[in-house]
């Protein structure tokens, strides 16, 4: 993972298309934290609209206008609906197809069909790989119907959403969601009638709070303006996806697990735990879910065991606190070159996770569990 994300960060192109298709399987946990820390400076600019407003000619145009500047471009098609053929998004291609032989330019094409937890998670991930390959402006371009039109403003520094003339009451149409994320609106296709009507409209309905530029995308007109705009306009902050850490679990040393489950069980009410015996260990462990974390309740199932050693030392209590970590490897190869106290190599433990502990002398005093993510 390190060696394909440095390659990523060279901005060799093969590398960057192995790493979207990695994390656009959900594999790649561990290269989303490498890549973190490498976050670049690109622009995310976000294109929405209803189909077929001309969103695709538009990126296009505008990657060209980018290009003009030596600025290198990549632009991520997503495509959100389940009913678009292959040959929709072949038609992006070929369209895009002046771009082909640019080394400043990458295009991806990402079919989000069925996806769950919608289109945000893997879209960022993949604007965060264009990103800290050193691209100057990322495009992402969506269609503007579902809950997409608003996920892109969670990806998106800037947002230009296009609309056509002459659909009817295109303002009624698009008003649940994607006035709201616009910071910009282009009325695209403005060779057609209605083009300064629609203008108008949306100036009323913004009451002049957001830009309205006109743009005849497949000509080219109105393009350098949009730029020279969108380049200007104040950017949102988009949180990076940092590696993300949270508390697996508190293990708690406890005297008789039946006694403890009296308490938070029986009176506290937290549900039923699930119960297990790990004879390596030499322990029984009853889990009680907490949220997304969970409590451990240890108990010695041997006056040997290093739980009953514990609670002779030190009675029963706080034992460890197990934190969920993006790449156990990774992490563990850091705290030693810290000079933290590893108290063993990253095993496999328990229901298949590689955890390592960590003595709480470099800790500020409490054992530390650490856990690789599941993924
Ligand atoms: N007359 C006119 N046609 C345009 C303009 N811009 C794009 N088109 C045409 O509109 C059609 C749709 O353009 P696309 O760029 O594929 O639109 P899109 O919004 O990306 O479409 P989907 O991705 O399918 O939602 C194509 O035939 C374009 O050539 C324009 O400014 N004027
Ligand atoms: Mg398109």
């Amino acid at each position: 993972m390190r060696e394909l994300a440095t390659r990523v960060i060279a901005g060799e192109r093969r590398a960057i298309a192995r790493a979207c298709t990695l994390l656009e399987a959900g594999r790649g946990a561990g290269l989303a934290g490498e890549l973190a820390a490498s976050p670049g400076h690109a622009l995310v600019i976000g294109v929405t609209g209803p189909p077929g407003a001309g969103k695709s000619t538009f990126t296009d145009r505008l990657a060209q206008t980018i290009r003009g500047e030596d600025l290198r471009v990549a632009i991520l098609a997503v495509d959100p609906s389940s009913m678009k053929t292959g040959g929709a998004l072949l038609g992006d291609r070929i369209r895009m197809q002046r771009h082909h032989e640019d080394p400043g330019v990458f295009i991806r094409s990402m079919a989000t069909r069925g996806a769950m937890g919608g289109l945000a998670p893997t879209t960022k991930l993949l604007t965060q790989v264009f990103a800290a390959a050193g691209f100057d402006v990322v495009i992402v371009e969506t269609v503007g119907v579902g809950q997409d039109e608003i996920e892109v403003a969670r990806i998106a520094q800037v947002v230009a959403v296009l609309l056509t003339p002459g659909q009817g009451d295109e303002i009624q149409a698009i008003k649940a969601g994607i006035m709201e994320i616009a910071d910009l609106f282009v009325v695209n296709k403005a060779d057609q009638p209605g083009a300064d009507k629609l203008v108008q409209e949306l100036e009323a309905e913004m009451h002049g709070s957001v830009r309205v530029l006109k743009t005849v995308a497949s000509e080219g007109i109105g393009i350098a303006k949009v730029w020279q705009v969108l380049r200007e306009l104040p950017r949102r902050a988009v949180a990076v996806d940092a590696p993300r850490f949270a508390i697996d679990h508190l293990g708690i040393a406890v005297g008789s697990i039946d006694e403890a489950l009296k308490f938070y069980c029986e009176a506290l009410g937290m549900g039923v735990p699930q119960r297990e015996s790990v004879a390596g260990e030499r322990v029984n462990v009853a889990m009680l879910q907490a949220g997304e974390s969970r409590l451990e309740l240890l108990e010695a199932s041997d006056p040997e065991s290093t739980i009953a050693k514990f609670i002779a030392k030190r009675g029963p209590g706080l034992h460890h606190v197990a934190l969920r970590v993006p790449d156990l490897v990774r992490a563990a190869e850091r705290l030693r070159a810290a000079g933290a106290r590893l108290l063993n190599e990253p095993r496999t433990g328990a229901g298949g996770h590689r955890y390592v502990f960590i003595h709480p002398a470099s800790t500020g005093g409490v054992l530390l569990e650490l856990i690789e993510e599941h993924s």
